[in-house]
């Protein structure tokens, strides 16, 4: 006999004596009779996509989610049960003819499909993007000439890591961007450094394999601090000035809102008139360009693996949705494809906006999370080769592989080649084509004749022409030539240019990929590799090799190439300038003891400047309960002060210093009395030591005291009132952190 499960009744039932079981409040007992789900929230509603077949899909199937009064199986049979095998007797072997069971756990046996083999760690949302209608002089693509609203899905990932690794690790990050025109997808798969590590597609698999963890243990994971990823790059030097890029405050984002993105390639536009003219895509973050330092990078991969998605998620779900205008800088398209003597075909080269200024074309505004990570991040499939009419490829040869690999990938990824067919990859345009068949076909082709001409189907269908929106191939003239496996000459010069990237680095910025590169190779054990690095370094500058050289223990090689020019760059500098501080979080550090009314208008300034107040008091719960009640977000156990952008201090939190104090009483030990919570004074001198703003009043300068840090300096704001500490904290915020702090690397 089989027991039928009764929710209700399973439940604790008593009068709350330890041990005994207590009684439950409706609000945590699990249902027992069907209700209406709760609504989706408003921001997460994602756009609608449509099936080929003109269905609605996307919200529609998101309403299936848990909705409906009665649990199925998949074919729609009611059932009564979900949480007991079908057994012979409560204490009997469980009956192979158990459908429902074979059926669930033969489903969740492959849930799971293989990861990405790059990128594998990703986070997307979607939004919108609206053209400037400024774009038509160089391109026919309507959502770039017109000013239209395009929807877009953005997935933001790094590159080594398998997909459960953490965010902040130092990495290349992907930042991939779908467009769902009018003229169909166009996807612009792009990395938030402007450079790529190789030259040609063919050398992708050897830089992932030497940047994946060992094959014999693997390990590291999602790390370049090893011995084949420096040995690689250091023997395909064409891999410096990316290397370069990954080593600097680049490599280690505060958010994916605060990261620049590139094409990386240089495409080529053409307009209504046939005129083409080549182009690099350039996106720019309305927040400012900002970086983590490196032991705060590292101690988030403990304290919150998912920092970076969690930032995202959290700042659109508040209605801080991140912004990024679109630009491009504009080249004429010459037979040669150099600008200014930098070859354009070359996607380990930049060209300075001081040479070609980044014009903008168009913003991009993320306003929906995700609904369903697996159904939309996990399975949405890029492509550069997903191009519209008036958005042409070039013949740069790592592009060239990209346009095969992307493909190919997807096959075995989302199990065949229907993956288009996938809610999140569905086209907005109509598609109407003549693919047929295949694993996991959803659509349900009519007619009898899916080829080209026909007379059976009406003829159906036709091509149609430039004046009718065709993709058609820009003709470009080929030079005669011999086929060889070979690099154009101009491809060999591999360190103009990250000596022009390091030049135009300030101190502190030099500083950071000194300690970088210094971090990554004590990390290696191969001598040779740590040596061979050491000369790519001296090619690219003396003081940089000197430095990094000192921090191995090693001398320091000569130059074996001429380091004269170029002229800096000062559009690389992350360093300068003041940015909108929309969602960024400041920690308020308090107990009960302290000045709460001040802490109550703290929060509400910081709230009125567009920032995220978080309060941090001794123990979970409210503050002054009885009267104007403060919610405490983060006690001084869980808070540390990377998840704080600036952190405020209300006054002396004494409360865990007394209970060390007791402790250490009750114990006999001796310790000298604690000045404050020792929680509290690693949280404050941790927030010193990585260049963020610190305000306070109510006595906050004797825990400045206490943490040895002197109030007169850069970035500390001690005030009479709690608004005024807010508004200097906030215009210190604005330069991102305190860079003078930064102390010299080795
Ligand atoms: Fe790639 C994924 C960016 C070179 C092969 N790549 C992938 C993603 C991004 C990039 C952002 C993640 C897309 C997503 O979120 O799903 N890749 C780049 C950039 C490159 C580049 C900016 C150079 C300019 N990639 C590159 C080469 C090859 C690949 C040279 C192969 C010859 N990339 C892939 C891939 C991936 C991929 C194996 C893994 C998952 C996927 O494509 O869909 O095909």
């Amino acid at each position: 006999m089989t027991t039928k499960h009764s929710p209700a009744a399973s439940e604790p039932d008593g009068d709350g004596v330890p041990g005994k079981p207590g009684p439950v409040s409706p609000a945590v007992a699990e249902p027992a009779q069907p209700s209406e789900p709760l609504p989706p929230k408003a921001d997460q509603e994602g756009p609608e996509t449509v099936s080929p077949t003109g269905q609605a899909t996307g919200a529609e199937q998101a309403r299936m989610a848990q909705s409906g009064a009665y649990l199925t199986t998949a074919q729609g049979a009611r059932l009564y049960d979900t949480d007991h095998s079908l057994k012979a007797g409560p204490r009997g072997p469980v009956l192979l003819q158990d459908h429902h069971l074979r059926e669930k756990i033969t489903h969740f046996d492959h849930e799971r499909i293989p990861e990405r083999v790059v990128h594998a760690r990703g986070a997307a949302a979607h939004g919108v993007f609206r053209g400037y209608g400024t774009a038509g002089e160089v391109t026919r693509a309507a959502f770039l000439a017109k000013d239209v609203e395009t929807p877009v899905f953005v997935r933001f990932s790094t590159v080594l890591g398998s997909r459960g690794s953490a965010d902040t690790v130092r990495d290349t990050r992907g930042f991939a961007t779908k467009f769902y025109t009018e003229e169909g997808t166009f996807d612009l798969v792009g990395n938030n450094i402007p450079v790529f590590f190789i030259q040609d597609a063919v050398k992708f698999p050897d830089i992932i394999h030497a940047g994946k963890p060992h094959p014999d243990r693997e390990i590291p994971q999602a790390q370049s601090a090893h011995d084949t990823f420096w040995d690689f790059v250091s023997l395909h030097t064409e891999a410096t000035h990316h290397t370069l890029w990954n080593m600097s405050d680049r490599g280690i984002p505060r958010s994916f809102r605060m990261m620049e993105g590139f094409g990386v390639h240089t495409f080529r536009l053409v307009n209504a008139a046939d005129e083409s003219v080549l182009v690099k895509f350039h996106w720019k973050p309305k927040l400012g360009v900002h970086s983590l330092v490196w032991e705060e990078a590292q101690l988030i991969n403990g304290m919150d693996p998912d920092y970076h998605r969690r930032d995202l998620f959290d700042a659109i779900e508040s209605g801080a949705y991140p912004q990024w205008e679109l630009g491009i800088q504009v080249f004429p398209d010459t037979p040669e494809q150099t600008f200014e003597g930098i070859d354009l075909l070359d996607p380990t080269k930049i060209v300075p906006e001081e040479l070609a200024p980044v014009q903008p074309i168009g913003l991009m505004t993320l306003n929906a999370n995700t609904r369903n990570y697996f159904a939309e991040t996990e399975q949405v499939a890029f492509h550069p080769g997903h191009l519209v009419p008036g958005i042409d490829v070039t013949d740069d040869p790592l592009l060239a592989g990209r346009l095969f690999s992307y493909l190919d990938t997807q096959i075995s990824r989302l199990g065949g080649p229907n993956f288009g067919q996938i809610p999140i990859n569905r086209p907005h345009a109509p598609v109407n084509d003549m693919l047929r068949d295949g694993m996991h076909q959803s659509a349900v082709h009519t007619g009898v004749a899916p080829y080209h001409p026909n007379s059976l189907d009406g003829g159906c269908p036709f091509f149609a022409g430039a004046d009718t929106g065709a993709f058609i191939e820009t003709p470009v003239k080929l030079p005669a030539a011999s086929k060889v496996r070979e690099a154009p000459a101009s491809f060999a010069d591999h360190f103009t240019q990250p000596r022009l990237f390091w030049l135009s680095m300030t101190p502190p910025e030099r500083e950071h990929i000194i300690a970088a590169y210094t971090f990554e190779l004590n990390k290696c054990y191969e001598q040779a590799v740590k040596e061979r690095t050491l000369q790519v370094l001296a090619n690219i500058d003396p003081q940089l090799c000197e430095q990094v050289a000192t921090g191995l223990g090693l001398p320091a090689p000569a130059a074996t190439e001429p380091l004269a020019g170029p002229d800096p760059s000062p559009a690389l500098s992350q360093m300068g300038g003041t940015w909108p501080t929309d969602g960024r979080v400041i920690g308020i550090i308090t107990d009960a003891e302290a000045d709460l009314d001040g802490v109550r208008s703290a929060r509400q300034a910081i709230l009125d400047t567009g920032m995220v107040p978080l309060v941090i008091a001794p123990t979970g719960g409210t503050l002054d309960p009885d009267g104007d009640p403060i919610t405490v977000r983060r006690t001084y156990a869980t808070a540390r002060s990377t998840e704080f952008d600036a952190v405020l201090l209300a006054g002396v939190p004494q409360a865990g210093a007394d209970a060390y104090g007791a402790r250490d009483a009750k114990a006999g030990t001796a310790r000298p009395p604690q000045a404050a919570d020792p929680r509290v004074l690693l949280l404050v001198t941790e927030a010193y030591r990585h260049g963020k703003a610190i305000g306070g009043w109510n006595g906050a300068d004797r825990l400045l005291e206490a943490a040895g840090i002197t109030p007169g300096e850069p970035g500390i704001a001690l005030e009479e009132d709690a608004t005024a500490v807010v508004e200097a904290v906030a215009a210190a915020l604005a330069e991102h952190r305190a860079w003078d702090r930064f102390p010299p690397a080795v």
